[in-house]
């Protein structure tokens, strides 16, 4: 390991600085932050805060400041879970992004039964309370979310601010947020409008009149949630940059993206150096910490596995900024793990272990699996285990050559007994040389 880090330093000694290690710390070089949606129900478990409080450097509250949140009853405003991830954020130096103040889901009931007149004084009211509560905290606010319909209409979506409000609602609410927060970036914030089509269409046309008529806006947010139904459109970048030509700020504000391995890995890719190649793209959210609280947990989008453990995606991401992309810190060898059932009986299931190679090959690896007593491993395949005394945590290496490339994979498997308990294992990280 000395010689590793000694051989990277002597490459990181052509001229640069030394390269960051932590995803806010490379992004920060890049003049940019890179945050999380948190929980604040997530925060007490320890390696839940600890891998937030280590790796992002900007917060946006998943679901508690919503208006269900926050003024579920008329003008009675409830903050305390979203204080909490304030506080989180503050004491240690972490930005907060607010969402949302205006959006036709988690939307209590009674906002949508008043009659136009009252709405509009619930929907002013609403903004500038929540506003003011947060003054000088927020740096971007999500003042309407999701305001356009799918599709190739191009038109709004029915809610109750449109239907009753008409179209001037949007003006009217990025209007009163100006005066509820003067120093906090306004921002329109959607999804399906990350490439050029009609609905980014509809809201481009929507940022050029305001900034024409000198309606309040400052950015616009990319909510960026991709899958293979719905991929990291290839004009992404000119998208973002087409925006950032109104002159308005961009940022990526609900990252995810549904795979694993390398394929997932290069998506990540591919949104950093959109957002790296766009000067005005100021920053990125991934929407989530771990696979394990993501709202699309099956389709494991995010950069920290079930276990904390770090995803290929999050080498890319890392090495996209400009940071160690070892996964570790150290530029050297390392390795990221994903579990899966692979097959499921009354009294045993299968389980497999990919192992993937960082940014740079390793030579070897070692990855500990513990499953729960009376649980107990009866075969495995693919690699060289050995056990600790209470034969429940499994310690696994390679049969014969470890070799694994950057970015390749390999795999081991392993028949778990239940003998009543048809609990995961844990899969503990993987570590490599
Ligand atoms: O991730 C959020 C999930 O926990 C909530 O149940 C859901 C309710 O609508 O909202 C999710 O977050 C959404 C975000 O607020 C707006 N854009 C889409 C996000 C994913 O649904």
């Amino acid at each position: 390991m000395a010689s590793l880090l000694a051989a990277a330093g002597v490459t990181a000694l052509a001229g640069t600085a030394e390269a960051a290690g932590t995803l806010g710390a490379a992004a920060a070089e890049k003049g940019r932050y890179f945050g999380a949606a948190v929980a604040a129900n997530h925060l007490g478990e320890a390696p839940y805060a600890s891998t937030l409080n280590t790796e992002f450097n900007s917060v946006t509250p998943e679901n508690e400041m919503k208006w269900d949140a926050v003024e579920g009853t008329r003008n009675s405003f409830t903050y305390g879970a979203a204080d909490q991830i304030v506080s989180h954020a503050q004491s240690r130096g972490m930005k907060v992004r607010g969402h949302t103040l205006v959006w036709h889901s988690q939307l209590p009931g009674w906002v949508g039964g008043l009659a136009a007149a009252d709405l509009r004084t619930a929907m002013n009211n609403h903004i500038t309370q929540v506003m003011q509560h947060y003054k000088g905290k927020i740096h971007s606010w999500d003042v309407v979310n999701e305001a356009f319909q799918d599709g190739s209409s191009g038109a709004r979506r029915s809610s109750p601010f449109q239907d009753k409000l008409g179209n001037g609602f949007i003006e009217e609410a990025f209007r009163t947020a100006r005066a509820a927060d003067p120093a906090a970036k306004l921002c329109y914030n959607d999804y399906n409008t990350d490439g050029v089509n009609a609905k980014s269409n509809a809201v481009y046309n929507l940022v050029r009149d305001f900034k024409a008529r000198g309606v309040p806006i400052d950015c616009v947010g990319f909510q960026s949630h991709f899958n293979s139904a719905s991929p990291v459109p290839g004009d992404y970048r000119a998208n973002l940059q087409r925006f950032a030509d109104l002159g308005v700020d961009v940022q990526i504000t609900e990252l995810d993206i549904e795979g694993s391995g390398t394929a997932q890995a290069s998506s990540y890719t591919n949104v950093v150096n959109a957002c790296l190649g766009v000067s005005r793209c100021t920053g990125i959210t991934v929407w989530g910490v771990t696979d394990k609280y993501s709202w699309r947990a099956s389709g494991t989008p995010l950069l920290f596995d079930n276990n904390y453990n770090k995803k290929a995606a999050y080498n890319a991401v890392l090495t996209a900024l400009g940071g160690t992309g070892s996964g570790g810190g150290g530029g050297g060898a390392s390795c990221t793990v994903s579990y899966s059932r692979t097959d499921d009986w009354s009294d045993r299931y299968n389980g497999r272990v990919t192992v993937t190679a960082g940014g740079s090959a390793i030579s070897t690896w070692t990855v500990a699996v513990t499953v729960t007593s009376p649980q107990k491993v009866s075969t495995t395949w693919n690699g060289t285990p050995s056990w600790d005394s209470s034969g429940n945590v499994m310690t696994m290496r390679p049969n014969g050559n470890g070799s694994v490339a950057a970015g390749a994979s390999t795999s081991f498997g392993f028949t778990v007994m239940k003998n009543g308990n048809s609990s995961a294992p844990s899969v503990g990280s993987c570590s490599a040389s």
